[in-house]
Order: C-alpha cells, then sequence, then structure tokens
C-alpha cells in the first residue's frame, strides 16, 4: 500500500447488542439498495469503504455480549473512530452506557465515541427514542439514523467525514512535531 493512502486509512469500529442494524449500517455505506434479511453476525465482519479521500475500514462487531466481551478488546484497540449503534428503545439506550463504559477502556482517550441512536422511522409510541433523549442520558454525541433508507447514507457518511477530518488534523499536525 502507498503511504498517501495509509495516510488516509482510518479504522472505524461498530458496535451494538444484536440486531440494532449494525450491518445494515454497513451496507447503507457500501451498497445503495439494502435488503432486510437479518442474519446475526459471528466474530465480525470488515467491510472497506471508500469515499472522498477516505479509505475506512469498518468493524462490525457480533453484538452477542459474550464475544464482545472475550475477544472485542483487541480489535477494537486502535480504533480511530468508535460507533456504539442503539435501536432507540429505553432498554437498549441504558445497555449502550455498559457498551460505552466497556469500550472506553480499549480505545485511546482520543477516539470520538458516536452513539447512533438508529431506527428512527420506528414509532414513539413504542417507545423509539429522540436522538437528544438519547445523548442526554448517554452523555456522548448522539445522531439519529434510518438505517434501512438508502437516503440517509449521505448524512451518515457526513457525520463519518466530519469526525475523520478532525483525525486528519490532528495526524498532520502529530507528523509536523
Ligand atoms: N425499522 C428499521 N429496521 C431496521 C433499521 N436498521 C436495521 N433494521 C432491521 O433490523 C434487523 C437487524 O439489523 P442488522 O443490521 O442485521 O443488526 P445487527 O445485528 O446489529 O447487525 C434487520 O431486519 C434490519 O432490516 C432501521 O433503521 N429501521
Ligand atoms: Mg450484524
Amino acid at each position: 500500500m502507498l503511504s498517501s493512502e495509509l495516510h488516509n486509512l482510518y479504522k472505524v469500529s461498530i458496535i451494538g447488542s444484536p440486531a440494532v442494524g449494525k450491518t445494515t449500517i454497513l451496507k447503507l455505506l457500501s451498497k445503495n439498495t439494502i435488503d432486510r434479511i437479518y442474519l446475526p453476525t459471528h466474530g465480525f465482519d470488515l467491510k472497506t469503504v471508500k469515499f472522498d479521500s477516505f479509505t475506512i475500514k469498518l468493524w462490525d462487531f457480533a453484538g452477542q455480549q459474550g464475544y464482545l466481551q472475550s475477544c472485542s478488546r483487541d480489535h477494537l484497540l486502535g480504533s480511530d473512530l468508535l460507533f456504539v449503534v442503539t435501536d432507540s428503545s429505553p432498554k437498549n439506550v441504558l445497555k449502550s452506557r455498559e457498551l460505552i463504559n466497556y469500550a472506553t477502556h480499549f480505545v485511546e482517550n482520543n477516539c470520538p465515541i458516536i452513539v447512533i441512536a438508529n431506527k428512527q422511522d420506528l414509532a414513539k409510541n413504542d417507545g423509539r427514542m429522540e436522538p437528544k433523549r438519547v445523548e442526554d442520558i448517554l452523555h456522548v454525541k448522539t445522531y439519529g439514523l434510518t438505517a434501512i433508507n438508502p437516503a440517509e447514507r449521505r448524512k451518515l457518511m457526513n457525520i463519518i467525514k466530519k469526525e475523520l477530518e478532525k483525525i486528519a488534523k490532528r495526524r498532520m499536525k502529530e507528523i509536523a512535531f
């Protein structure tokens, strides 16, 4: 790999409980049509997505609690950006609190943690929480998303781009000193 390419390579990790939409988020970034088939992920899926000048490696970790606690530690190390995905239900938002606490031990202090409050298309009457509520509870920057809607692809890319641009600036400074 060329060093210029390496320079623009970012490791973006995605964690979250089973069925919150992690794999769908990967598909949203890498495909235009999104099927709704649910296949629980075993271990992890690794996808490379290129957009603008960025090459990002997305790691979609299995949501199963056991796996996350026993194996993901090493995989989370070295993440440039970490997404914690929730399905925006009150129960799962609390679960995300545990995941965030757990993950903070394994990512660098300067790795941004972003919460994705997914399944925003679900009815409020079913307990779906607004991103702002989720953010108030978790005290972590939160964006709402409907990952099954291809029209939200740009929105997700912009979220990632904004964070990666900050990291790129930081890397440039590190090289300069
Ligand atoms: N209604 C709705 N369903 C979603 C959304 N995102 C994912 N799903 C569905 O939730 C199920 C689990 O998604 P998946 O990405 O496999 O979850 P994972 O276990 O976290 O990887 C699938 O049937 C998806 O189609 C969303 O934004 N809204
Ligand atoms: Mg999955």
